[in-house]
């Protein structure tokens, strides 16, 4: 009899172990645009989009290949809206011995997944996904009897295991971080070279069609550019190396009010849907240094991304899931402000971090972690909110990335797991690293009053009201010296900015 192989819409790589696991000549492979998944939180558009012609180009490259597919077109009227629904009809229309699924990028999909068998009455096997460098197990072995997890030690061990930059058991150059000279403002020069852009063919004109008729999604689909088949992931992996490489490092914490990408990437779409694999694009990077094209700062810089905190964010993930996800170590309240998803605040970070993700479902890391996180941590909203707005509007959102860096890396709920603290600022970061605030109607030097950037109490704010919780942390002990340096009639005036803007943050 038959095995029947489930391909999920992020698992598009062409080594996924089930196609590895199964015959194309005697089984069969099945793939679904499903209305559950569409609607689970308020997807953007463009996500929607890049996932299903993703999904449809892949699947005609598969049967090309001589597989035979059971693909799902959405139809919003259809009774088959879940996974489940999908698998439950292709099990009444034929029968299977079997059905094989990679490990999935969601614990609520594995746990979907998991009750198929008393459910479905099918025997599911569900086998290693081959898109990540370091297996949980693995990283399970490198947490177990850590006192605490850091990442700069298992970005290390991975650079050991993978040999990436190394110089026998030492790192090449004699560092094994370059961050302190990754730190440099942008002042408009070098230019930032234009992302490629990939003018949709027929079929992805078609889902674009259908996103806009009848998807009530977030965010715009104008201008859709995004790679969708390897090949074309390749070819923005060659262009990044080029054109972006070089002045990665350099300008990696950098924002400029006009410029959406800078030198960043964008290659989180076809890595997190499996269409670049992580080990191409380091051995990319890697012939750059090596070929004089790019420094070791930038190559360095970059590396530590893919095989530092892509993995092990994920790895975080995988080890302390399901109980992660409600975890809210700063009891923070507070409801997402309804300008997250219009960007109509007069906050000129915010409006323009986030009108480049309704435009681009794309914000680069600093936006994502010092502008919309860093306002989100120091007014205190709750994680949950923040957790699916963030799962919601970037096209590389899924939850084993996803939530680590918000929940984790921004939110500091999981109480220092992940980050030995959280990354919270006042506005004066902001102005060092952007040019934002000349833009601004509020003043980043000013705390108090009518036009002090709101940035400044709250941020105080947060370190007062977390005193208890975060003062003990060696890491903020300069940032509690000056909040206690500050006289009391200035602190009572700040705590009262601060509680003015709380409770008139959707006026901001
Ligand atoms: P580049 O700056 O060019 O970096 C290269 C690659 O490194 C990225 O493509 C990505 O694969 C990897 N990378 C870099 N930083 C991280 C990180 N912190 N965690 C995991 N991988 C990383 N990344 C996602 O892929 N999906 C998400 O849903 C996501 N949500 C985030 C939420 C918050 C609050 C924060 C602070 C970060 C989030 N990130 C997420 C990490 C990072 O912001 C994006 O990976 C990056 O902006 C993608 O753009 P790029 O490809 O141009 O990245
Ligand atoms: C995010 C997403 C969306 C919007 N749509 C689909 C879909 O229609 N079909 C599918 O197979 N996957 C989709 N995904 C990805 C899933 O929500 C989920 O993130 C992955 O299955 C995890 O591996
Ligand atoms: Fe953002 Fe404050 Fe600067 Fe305005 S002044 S752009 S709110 S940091």
């Amino acid at each position: 009899m038959a095995k029947l192989g489930l391909i999920l819409g992020d698992q598009l790589n062409l080594d996924n172990a089930v196609l590895q696991a199964l015959n194309p000549d005697t089984d069969q492979l099945l793939m679904g645009e499903l209305a559950a998944e569409v609607s689970y939180v308020k997807h953007h558009a463009r996500k929607i989009a890049l996932i299903f012609a993703a999904m449809r180009h892949h699947a005609v490259a598969l049967r090309e290949s001589g597989w035979t597919i059971r693909y799902h077109r959405y139809d919003a009227a259809s009774d088959c809206r879940s996974f489940t629904d999908l698998v439950a009809a292709a099990l009444e229309r034929a029968e299977f011995e079997e059905l094989v699924v990679s490990w999935p990028g969601e614990w609520r999909v594995l746990d979907e997944i998991r009750g198929w068998e008393r459910q479905l009455k099918v025997p599911v096997t569900v086998l290693p996904d081959t898109r990540f460098l370091c297996p949980p197990a693995a990283f399970e072995a490198w947490a177990s009897g850590r006192r605490e997890l850091r990442m700069e030690y298992f970005y290390r061990e991975m650079r050991r295991r993978t040999g990436f930059l190394m110089d026998g058991d030492k790192p090449q150059d004699g560092q094994w971080n370059f961050d302190h000279d990754n730190r440099k403002r942008w002042r408009g020069k070098p230019s930032p070279a234009r992302p490629m852009r990939f003018t949709p063919d027929s079929t992805t004109e078609a889902v674009l069609d259908l996103v806009k008729r009848d998807i009530d999604a977030f965010g715009s689909l104008e201008g859709f550019d995004l790679p969708v088949t390897r090949t074309q992931a390749r070819q923005a992996l060659t262009h990044f190396v080029k054109s972006a490489l070089p002045w990665f490092g350099d300008f990696q914490d950098a924002m400029a009010d006009d410029e959406d990408w800078l030198f960043h990437s964008r290659l989180s779409f076809s890595l997190n849907l499996g269409l670049l694999a992580p080990q191409e694009v380091c051995e990319a990077a890697v012939q750059a240094l090596a070929e004089g094209q790019a420094p070791i700062n930038a190559v360095e810089g970059f590396i530590r991304q893919i095989i530092g905190w892509r993995e092990y964010v994920r790895g975080i993930y995988w080890l302390k899931m399901p109980d992660y996800a409600e975890m809210n170590a700063l009891d923070s309240q507070a409801p997402l402000p309804a300008w997250y998803w219009t960007g109509e605040t007069d906050m000129r970070c915010l409006a323009r971090t986030i009108d480049a993700t309704r435009r681009n479902a794309y914000a680069h890391h600093i936006q994502r972690l010092m502008v919309t996180g860093n306002f989100a941590l120091i007014l205190g909203v709750l994680p949950k909110e923040i957790c699916d707005w963030y799962l919601a509007v970037y096209a590389d959102a899924f939850d084993w990335v996803e939530l680590p860096n918000t929940l984790g890396m921004v939110m500091h709920a999981d109480g220092g797991l992940l980050g030995s603290k959280p990354y919270a600022a006042s506005g004066k970061y902001i102005q060092r690293m952007s040019d934002y605030c000349s833009h601004c109607r509020y003043k980043a030097a000013d705390t108090v009053g009518e036009d002090a950037c709101p940035f400044n109490a709250l941020y105080w704010d947060f370190l007062d009201r977390n005193r208890k919780r975060l003062s003990g942390n060696r890491r903020m002990a300069m940032m509690y010296r000056n909040l206690d340096r500050m006289d009391q009639q200035r602190r009572t005036e700040v705590l009262e900015r601060a509680a003015w803007l709380r409770a008139n943050v959707e006026s901001l």
